[in-house]
């Protein structure tokens, strides 16, 4: 039964969804506080972002142990009772499955640096170059080196990411079998499957010199290689014993190569997160103006919706800062939010709500450097500032690309930090805005954003076509997007406006819910608007 494609997905983010013991961090026994707010909107399933022991450089994406849980965020007792609290809501639990590297405190790491067998090979160890450079030319994600020497080994380590991100050597073949060691173990718990991290880049066939770019040097020695597709599919026979399900996340994939990941017959994974839609907003550094191109985006869509049979549909993650001001108009914000949602929950595919996306949250409000969190941004921080980047340009970028803008707390009411914390400071900062977009507010008001995911859940729950039935576009230009969805004889049209004028198109039919309040559809869509119509006559 493939259960994914008639659910919703929620993603959690462990440590901004709710506190419960006041330590101002997120955990596990406050995720199964707030389950019924999930039931309630309608998901089938719930992705955690790591939850395992962690140094948390990158926030539980540096694993130090795969098989337990992150004392901050409970026990393992703590996760069987939420995995046993969601499925009786029937909710399914889906884990973070971070095996592209682990933490360096992790003790494979340990006992790999002291070359104790078996994990002398489990990571990608190197001397120094020739003349005493680094082994390769290769460049990482996080704007620093991705190659780091250990002083107790007396050789460099290869990291993709952080520093303390260590690379994984999947030619050393027990480390595949440690990996499905981890899946038995969670999935005995009782999870229904995982999202991958980074799944594409597994398998490095060579420690040689990448081709000379802009950004990331090297990555044609690992970008979606055939021994990534062999690892996937010795990982399906693991996943297969138990049903599980698997969405991976893949960085620069097309459609062909996404393809070859997740297509039906391939025996990898079942969906990927892809990007080419992300990628639709550029900042143009030198005047600094947010360049949203919807038309761009639109055709991004399309391509993907005709090229898969079937994929992951997102707007917002815990990397990629908020999709209203970034796809939308804060100036519209409840139009905007009902907008981004009847995208999301019309297309084809399985959607994906990020936290908070349901009552509209948007980027974070904070005052300066200091208050940031995230790796990455604080890398690009120093970077930027020894190239002299002066201070007011440095924070103009960070803000606009920072990875904190979605990690911000769940705004639950208008209480002290929102509701998610009785400490006195969360270990990230509340924005401000919790007084006017909070969730308590949202259920008190039938018109609200939350409302409207809700009723659109539903929708898509009674209504096959809007699950299952074929995409069509029928209008893309640089503000209108209108395509139609087809089952049978069933056959809505779904129309969107994403500009501040008001726009004609050529549809017409019964009206089934637009986000401004109207009796019939006469063609014209107010700013920001999204109607969705039955059609007639097909
Ligand atoms: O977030 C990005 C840029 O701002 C991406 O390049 C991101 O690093 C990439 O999509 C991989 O992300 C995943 O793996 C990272 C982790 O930091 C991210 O949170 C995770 O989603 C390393 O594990
Ligand atoms: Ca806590």
């Amino acid at each position: 039964m493939e259960w994914w494609k008639d659910a919703i997905i929620y993603q959690i983010y462990p440590r901004s969804f709710q506190d419960s013991n006041g330590d101002g961090i997120g955990d596990i026994p406050g995720i199964i506080s707030r389950l019924d707010h999930l039931q309630e909107l309608g998901v089938g399933a719930v992705w955690l972002s790591p939850v395992y022991p962690s140094p948390n450089d990158d926030n539980g994406y540096d694993i130090s142990d795969y098989k337990d849980i992150n004392p901050e965020y409970g026990t393992l007792e703590d996760m069987d009772r939420l995995i046993l609290e969601a499925k009786r809501r029937g909710i399914r639990i889906l884990m973070d499955l971070v095996i592209n590297h682990t933490s360096t405190a992790h003790q494979w790491f340990e006992k790999s640096r002291r070359r104790i067998a078996p994990y002398t090979d489990y990571y990608h160890w190197a001397p120094a170059g020739p003349d005493g450079t680094l082994p390769n030319n290769w460049t990482g994600f996080f704007a620093e080196d991705c190659w780091q020497w250990d002083d107790v080994r007396g050789e460099y380590y290869l990291h993709l990411f952080a520093r303390s991100q260590a690379d994984l050597n999947y030619h050393c073949p027990q480390v595949l079998e440690e990996v499905k060691e981890i899946l038995r173990f969670w999935l005995d718990r009782g999870v229904a499957g995982f999202r991958c991290d980074v799944i594409n880049l597994l398998w490095k066939d060579s420690l040689a010199d990448g081709e000379k770019r802009l950004a990331l040097t090297g990555l044609e020695h690992y970008l979606s290689l055939e021994g990534t597709h062999d690892i996937l599919r010795q990982l399906r026979q693991v996943l297969d014993g138990y049903r599980a399900f698997t969405v991976g996340e893949t960085v620069f994939v097309t459609p062909e190569t996404a393809r070859d990941l997740c297509g039906p017959d391939r025996g990898e994974l079942n969906m990927v997160f892809s990007f080419q839609h992300m990628e639709c907003d550029q900042y143009f550094v030198k005047w600094l103006k947010r360049d949203f191109r919807p038309k761009r985006f639109f055709e991004a869509l399309i391509k993907w919706q005709r090229e898969l049979p079937w994929n992951a549909i997102y707007l917002e993650n815990h990397d990629q800062p908020r999709s209203i001001p970034r796809f939308a108009s804060e100036g519209y914000w409840r139009e905007s939010g009902k907008l981004l949602a009847t995208l999301l929950l019309t297309l084809r595919g399985t959607p994906f709500i990020y936290q908070g996306q349901e009552i509209g949250m948007v980027d974070f409000d904070f005052d300066g450097a200091d208050q940031l969190d995230d790796v990455e941004s604080r890398n690009v921080d120093r970077l930027l500032s020894a190239c002299h980047v002066p201070e007011g340009l440095r924070w103009r970028i960070i803000r606009r690309t920072s990875r904190d803008n979605a990690r911000t707390p769940f705004q639950w009411d208008d209480g002290p930090n929102a509701g998610f914390t009785t400490a006195a400071r969360p270990w990230l900062g509340v924005n401000r805005n919790f007084h006017f977009v909070n969730l308590a507010d949202q259920e008190a008001d039938p018109d609200s954003i939350w409302s409207w995911y809700k009723d659109l859940a539903a929708l898509r729950r009674e209504r096959e076509v809007l699950r299952r039935g074929d995409f069509l576009w029928l209008e893309c230009t640089h503000r209108v997007f209108v395509y139609r969805r087809r089952l049978g004889r069933e056959s809505v049209t779904v129309a969107l406006n994403f500009s501040d004028r008001p726009a004609w198109v050529g549809r017409r039919g019964t009206l089934l819910r637009s986000n401004y309040y109207r009796d019939g559809f006469d063609g014209r869509l107010r700013p920001w608007e999204a109607v969705i119509l039955e059609d007639h006559g097909n």
